[in-house]
């Protein structure tokens, strides 16, 4: 059998040189396509193998019956959308679906839960499968909604990679998506994050029916941050019926391009994950987000509550276009 090797994330702490402004960023969503596309391409093979694609597989550990309002969330406890409210998965089952995705070609593996935030109670058994996933060679990854001082602490002593904390939209849009927490919490809670020395991930969701100004105020806060985040999943709402954003309007996906070569841009060592939404999308879309500049992706059937591609439709797409996984590389 082959020996694992164990990943260890390791921080870039890339603080940008320059502040980006709104407009500045607006201005790059509207260069022709080929130019913006062009420009992303340049500052993706200055730091990154563009054939390279990094794998992340989520599994929700606890689904459903969320407390907070987010107008996108089928497990929002304010919505209908046919989500059960299912109790906490235990350690074992976390483990087996982690040597699952692994042998499936995963790096990282992300434990989402449908909390505010964790309970002390909570925090014991995250704390467990974190070490039990990084046993197995894996990256960790979790998102468990609003952080204090003594849960990064933890998490942090248990190894814990990445913490996924999504700053959603721009801070103007908030407010008509989410009313039970503010923007404040979750710039703090990412604050939390990085003073532990966790790495980051945090990004957000477009097509939810945002101004062109709001997308790039989103990409603004998050290439402000100082340093950025390392992870930037750039999700494309998936419109659950149930939910508020049931009916959004579509977005064109040229526009999710420009956003995923925005994001690149602006941040350029980050990994950009072309995330929620991929189900949705053809080959053809998907392929542009990778010459774009995305070099990540959700991978294996599901997302949380909803659809992702197939691992063998995903196999196949990597392989029509020459790119190859992050672990098989490494
Ligand atoms: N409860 C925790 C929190 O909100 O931080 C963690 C889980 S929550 C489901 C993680 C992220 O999933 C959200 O911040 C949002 O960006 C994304 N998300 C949720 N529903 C989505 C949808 N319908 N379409 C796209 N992204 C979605
Ligand atoms: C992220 O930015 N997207 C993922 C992950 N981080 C946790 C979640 C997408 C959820 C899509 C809706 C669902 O499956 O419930
Ligand atoms: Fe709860 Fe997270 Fe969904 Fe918001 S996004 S309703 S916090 S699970």
């Amino acid at each position: 059998m082959k020996a694992q090797t164990i990943y260890f994330a390791r921080p870039i702490q890339a603080a940008n040189a320059e502040q980006w402004s709104i407009a500045g960023i607006e201005a790059l969503f509207k260069l022709p396509f080929a130019d913006l596309l062009y420009r992303a391409q340049q500052t993706h093979r200055e730091h990154f193998d563009p054939n390279e694609v990094q794998l992340s597989t989520l599994l929700s550990i606890k689904t459903g019956g969320c407390s907070e309002d987010c107008g996108y969330c089928p497990q929002s406890a304010f919505h209908s959308a046919g989500v059960e409210d299912r109790k906490m998965l235990d350690v074992a089952a976390v483990v087996q679906a982690a040597k699952a995705a692994q042998q499936a070609g995963a790096d990282r593996f992300c434990m989402g839960a449908a909390w505010r935030e964790p309970s002390a109670e909570d925090m014991q058994s995250v704390v467990e499968m974190v070490k039990a996933v990084r046993n197995l060679g894996m990256e960790t990854c979790a998102t468990l909604g609003m952080l204090r001082e003594e849960h990064v602490t933890q998490l942090r002593a248990a190894g814990l990679d990445y913490y996924n904390h999504n700053l959603d939209t721009a801070p103007e849009f908030y407010g008509e998506i989410i009313s039970t927490r503010d923007y404040q919490d979750r710039l703090d809670t990412l604050e939390r994050v990085r003073r532990a020395g966790i790495n980051v991930c945090s990004g957000g969701i477009v097509g939810m029916g945002e101004s062109l100004t709001q997308r790039a105020g989103l990409i603004a806060q998050l290439a402000n941050m100082q340093p950025y985040p390392e992870s930037v999943p750039i999700n494309n709402l998936v419109k659950v019926e149930g939910t508020p954003l049931e009916n959004a309007e579509e977005l064109d996906p040229l526009d999710f391009v420009r956003t995923i070569a925005v994001a690149r841009i602006t941040m350029p060592r980050a990994r950009v994950r072309l995330s929620a939404g991929r189900q949705q999308m053809s080959d053809a879309v998907q392929a542009l987000c990778f010459l774009a500049g995305a070099n990540s992706i959700f991978y294996g059937e599901q997302l949380l509550t909803t659809g992702n591609p197939e691992v063998e439709r995903d196999r196949t797409l990597l392989d029509k276009l020459g790119m190859y996984p992050f672990a098989e590389k490494h």
